[in-house]
């Protein structure tokens, strides 16, 4: 975490509640390297903590008032304790104070806690599909389990940012990126049962390989609590139920043609999506295991060709950005996140970055689309306390 952020939390802290914060907490964002829309399907998913945070200051109160403040917004928020509900949660500060409220969802004595003063600051991207939404749930998670004595492990805080997203903002989502911000390592990707929650550590070996991520936000900017993202996760559903099955995790490669039979072309397409990309997930965690990673790529591009035409998630700039990296020498490509904008991301080796980086941003001036940012991630630890 830049030692700048870290200024600028206490910074902002000072500044807003005029005393200094009482312990300093952090959580990545997540790039997922592949698995995508699988989470709420019960599937499978590869993404990884990246070298990009949130940070929190925080300090308790005496009484039950929460205050949140921000670097995003002017306003300081505050609720009581005694308030605070999914319907009186808005705008950013639904995100910490959700947490709050989702704590006591899962069981937290909620009755006798004090309340505190938080300050955000963040440097993972918003609106680029690296979560950073995710990262900041996350972090005023692992606080608010530290100060409130709560005890609570990280798959059940991964859970608690889950619902606070899902209720207190409004967004459909699955378990994967919070689970990829509470339990990612250095230079490893979280491979994730979203059923059964168990995970798996993955050496990712990118640098003995001479292989960096590098990101490509588009800058086209999506949401996740309006439109196709909710529309593709009823597409799943209505697909799961027509099969018969509890979700579209039971339905296998050998079930497509029967599939193709019973359902219509556009539901069949999404649910031939994510029967694939649960395939490719675990062949790429074989691959990665059993040849390393730069034996991977083929499964990169594979996803994004499943996701721009089974799923249709994906959009112009995105589709640019995955054909000209691998043109220019990216060995994989493939958008990521939930898709309708964001970020790519490209499997490239070291010294193809700047080749790869020029012939990104040639191609976005050609169309004439905004330029996009791009820049090379880590694989990094998960949330924890830092001061
Ligand atoms: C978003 C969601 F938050 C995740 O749960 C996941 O569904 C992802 O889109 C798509 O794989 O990041």
């Amino acid at each position: 975490m830049p030692a700048s952020l870290s200024a600028a939390v206490h910074a902002g802290f000072v500044r807003t509640f005029a005393h200094p914060p009482t312990g300093l907490w952090s959580a990545p964002g997540r790039v997922n390297l592949i698995g995508e829309h699988t989470d709420y399907n019960d599937g499978f998913v590869f993404p990884f903590a990246i070298n990009r945070s949130t940070l929190i200051g925080l300090s308790l109160r005496d009484d039950r008032l929460m205050r949140v403040a921000s670097s995003f917004s002017a306003e300081v928020v505050e609720i009581s304790l005694d308030e605070v509900r999914p319907e009186n949660l808005h705008g950013w500060s639904a995100y910490p104070l959700g947490v709050a409220w989702a704590l006591g969802q899962f069981g937290a004595e909620l009755g006798e806690v004090r309340g505190f003063e938080i300050y955000i600051d963040s440097d993972v991207p918003i609106g680029a599909g690296l979560s950073s939404s995710a990262a900041i749930e996350c972090a005023v998670a692992v606080a608010l389990n530290d100060v409130w004595l709560l005890g609570f492990d990280r798959r059940a805080l991964a859970k608690v940012g889950q619902l606070a997203e899902n209720r207190a903002v409004g967004a459909p989502t699955g378990i994967m990126d919070q689970s990829a911000s509470l339990l990612g390592q250095a230079d490893a990707g979280v491979f994730l049962d979203c059923r059964s929650l168990e995970s798996d550590v993955i050496p990712l070996g990118f640098d003995n390989a001479g292989l960096e991520l590098l990101i490509i936000d588009t800058k086209v900017s999506h949401a996740h609590a309006t439109g196709g993202y909710a529309a593709r996760r009823a597409s799943c559903e209505a697909g799961a139920t027509a099969l018969g099955a509890d979700s579209l995790r039971d339905i296998t490669m050998h079930d497509l043609p029967r599939a193709e039979s019973l359902l219509d072309d556009e539901t069949f397409r999404r649910v031939r999506h994510i029967v694939t990309e649960n395939q490719r997930v675990l062949d790429t965690v074989r691959t990665l295991r059993e040849h390393g990673p730069q034996s991977i790529g083929a499964l990169l591009d594979a996803s994004h060709v499943s996701m721009r035409d089974d799923f249709e998630i994906s959009v112009a700039e995105l589709d640019l950005a995955v054909e000209t990296a691998r043109a220019a020498g990216a060995i994989g490509a493939r958008m990521t996140g939930g898709g309708f904008g964001g970020a790519a991301i490209a499997l490239t080796p070291h010294a193809l970055i700047p080749v790869v980086e020029a012939a990104v941003l040639a191609a976005f001036a050609a169309q004439g689309f905004t330029t996009p940012e791009l820049f090379v991630v880590r694989a990094a630890d998960g949330a924890r306390r830092v001061e």
